[in-house]
């Protein structure tokens, strides 16, 4: 089987955006492939977060993972803070890295072109961490979306860096870019990204709205005035947003309903989508009501932890005796 992973930041809620893009696609993967998926929390502190929101946030996430449906017996799940040889290898990585490759890396680019003060230098190196992250597992595939690949393609340099100079260590990994339901579209502004960083909360769903809230949400969601249900991104994107988010929530394929809404109106294609949204929302916050009420987050991370942490240990010792970093005998 090969392995896949990928890390998620606890830096705010999750959205409908989160989910249809990335988690179901997780999902879907952990059948198929052994399949990692971690908490990415010293990734989170790269820019200052409040200590009680990033605690509650990486709870959250976890018990929002395991109710959308991530089995933990088929999933490893863990939190990188608990496993130190991520940031050891990350400095490794970090002297492998040259000054320039980090300098072309997108966050950071940008946030120094729009002249951003108090960028840390954990953010100028985090694609480094981020590379060990992912070269410690040995993984084949690393699921991200299109603002990660970058990070990935420095990983796959730094793998092949490595094991030129030191002899074969690490699998090269390959970035793996959603398809179809890449993008959600904010539900006020439909053709910006539905994101969870957004002013606006009418324009995103979050995972744990209100089901009665998010419905009303997709009532109020900005449409047109061609009175047509068409799946057309450049004249309808209110329209093809809805269309792609009851299809991905309901498995309907997009043509279909579209069939089913000849020569009707925006009013009742909206309730139906209302109604599959409050439906999924109602569902997926009985099972997240469960999991907490189970509490079974701490031990299935300390399962992950450990299981991650063995191959994490090899790893690095395999490193270090390959730099000349071991010396006992
Ligand atoms: P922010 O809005 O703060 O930039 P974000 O909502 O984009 O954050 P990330 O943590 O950067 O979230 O992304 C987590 C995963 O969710 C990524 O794989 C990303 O591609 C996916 N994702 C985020 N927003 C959407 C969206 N609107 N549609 C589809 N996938 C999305
Ligand atoms: N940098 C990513 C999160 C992340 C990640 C990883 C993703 C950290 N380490 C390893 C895939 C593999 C982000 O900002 N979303």
């Amino acid at each position: 089987m090969k392995r896949m992973l990928s890390g998620v930041k606890p830096t705010g809620r999750l959205t409908l955006g989160n989910y249809i893009g990335a988690i179901s696609q997780f999902v879907a993967f952990q059948d198929e492939y052994d399949l990692y998926i971690f908490i990415a929390n010293m990734h989170a502190i790269t820019v200052p977060q409040d200590s009680k929101e990033l605690r509650r946030n990486t709870r959250d996430l976890i018990a929002l993972y395991l109710a959308c449906g991530l089995d933990p017996q088929k999933v490893t799940l863990f939190v990188q803070s608990y496993l130190p040889q991520h940031t050891e290898l990350g400095w490794i990585l970090t002297c492998h890295s040259y000054m320039g490759e980090l300098q072309r890396m997108t966050q950071y680019k940008d946030k120094t072109a729009k002249g951003e003060t108090g960028i840390t230098a954990g953010l100028f190196t985090y694609p480094s961490l981020m590379a060990a992250d992912i070269l410690m597992y040995d993984a084949d595939y690393v699921p991200v979306g299109m603002d990660q690949k970058q990070h990935v393609e420095l990983a796959r340099n730094l793998a092949e860096r490595f094991n030129h100079r030191h002899g074969e260590t690490f699998v090269v990994p390959e970035p793996i870019v959603p398809t179809v339901g890449a993008k959600i579209m904010s539900l006020q502004n439909p053709t910006k990204k539905m994101s969870k960083s957004d002013d606006n909360p009418k324009g995103t769903i979050d995972l744990l709205d209100e089901p009665a809230v998010a419905r009303k949400k997709i009532m109020s969601a900005v449409t047109d005035s061609l009175g047509v249900i068409h799946y057309d991104v450049e004249n309808q994107p209110g329209i093809s947003n809805l269309l792609t988010i009851l299809s991905r929530l309901s498995g309907e394929a997009i043509e279909d309903i579209v069939k089913r809404y000849e020569g009707k109106g925006y009013g009742d294609f909206k309730k139906e989508v209302g109604q599959a949204v409050f439906d999924f929302l109602t569902q997926l916050q009985n099972k997240y009501q469960q999991i907490i009420a189970a509490g079974q987050i701490d031990e299935i991370i300390a399962a992950g932890n450990a299981k991650a942490g063995r191959i994490a240990d090899k790893k690095v010792a395999k490193v270090k005796r390959k730099l000349g970093l071991n010396i006992l005998k």
